[in-house]
């Protein structure tokens, strides 16, 4: 056969997603439902309250999906009965997003020893990292072989910045939870990996102080001297939990035009 002739597919045939953290059209899991719908997913949404339901319905319509369950992270009920629910419209599924992530607002905004408090390390930790674990234990019975779970992570898991504070250790936390879960669930074939994103103007993102100078200053120093877009964090995450990656498990793959490869850039040494 010629291999002109061999057919041609997309990456997330007959896989089913389910998409966690949604909030509006400028959501990095928008990006990301796009792109997998893109690549032929079939795909399901939870949303945290009935404050974001008609949003998250508006954006689902648009992908073919009316499947949609409300699913509060903090409350592990929230959690049983989002699956239980979603167990009546499918039987087994193929992977989920998390693409949550929270902590009190006072906790981002100056000195890290000033700021830090025992609730608000408690808040961010339980609804930043360990909801990824939680919706991993929901799932677990209802995972087809060669699943595959995805999380967004930053990079103040790895280096102190200004301002994000105790959302730092959570994202460590994130990270290593990346980790345990891929060596727990490997050898039930299914991977788990996270995607670490550049800044971008998303709702969570909205409420921080000074964010439009950080994205100047990141535009600067990044190898491709602009931000990352949620369509390129799409299509990573459209790779990551496709067969294509069926090798990759436990990784943190970074989409965030090269910053955090480089130092200085040409620019800052210069000036
Ligand atoms: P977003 O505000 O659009 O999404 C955050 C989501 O978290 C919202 O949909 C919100 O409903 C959900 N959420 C918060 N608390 C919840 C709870 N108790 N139960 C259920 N859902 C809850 O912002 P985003 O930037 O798209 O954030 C998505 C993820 O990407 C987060 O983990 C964030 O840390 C990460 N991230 C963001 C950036 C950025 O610059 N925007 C960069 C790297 C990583
Ligand atoms: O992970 C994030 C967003 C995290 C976030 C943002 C908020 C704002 C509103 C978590 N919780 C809250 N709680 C709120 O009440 N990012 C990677 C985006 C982000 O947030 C920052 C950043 C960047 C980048 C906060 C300070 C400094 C840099």
């Amino acid at each position: 056969m010629k291999l002109s002739a061999i057919k041609k597919t997309v990456m997330l045939k007959n896989k089913k997603i389910l998409i966690a953290g949604l909030a509006n059209k400028h959501s990095i899991a928008t990006g990301i439902a796009k792109a997998m719908h893109a690549q032929g997913a079939e795909l399901a949404f939870t949303y945290q309250n009935e404050r974001l339901k008609k949003n998250v319905e508006k954006i689902a319509s648009e992908l073919n999906s009316s499947l949609l369950y409300e699913c509060d992270v903090s409350s592990d009920k929230s959690i049983e009965t989002m699956y239980q629910n979603l167990s009546k419209d499918w039987k087994s599924f193929d992977g989920f997003v998390h693409s949550i992530g929270f902590a009190p607002a006072n906790e981002l905004e100056g000195n890290f020893v000033e700021a830090a408090t025992r609730d608000g390390f408690k808040v961010a930790h339980d609804i930043s990292s360990y909801s990824f674990t939680a919706m991993a234990k929901g799932a677990k019975s209802m995972l087809n072989p060669s699943s595959a779970l995805l999380t967004l992570t930053y990079l103040g898991s790895i280096q102190s910045l200004p301002n994000y504070n105790v959302m730092g250790l959570a994202k460590a936390s994130l990270e290593a939870n990346t980790r345990f879960l891929a060596a727990a669930m490997g050898p039930d074939g299914i991977r788990v990996n996270a995607i670490s994103a550049g800044p971008i103007k998303t709702l969570a993102a909205s409420g921080v102080k000074n964010f439009r100078k950080m994205l100047a200053n990141y535009t600067k120093r990044a190898p491709l001297r602009r931000v990352v877009t949620t369509t390129e964090v799409g299509n990573v995450a459209a790779f990551l939990c496709s067969d294509l990656a069926s090798g990759i498990t436990g990784e943190i793959t970074y989409v965030d035009g090269g910053f955090n490869t480089a130092a200085m850039s040409i620019e800052e040494y210069e000036d």
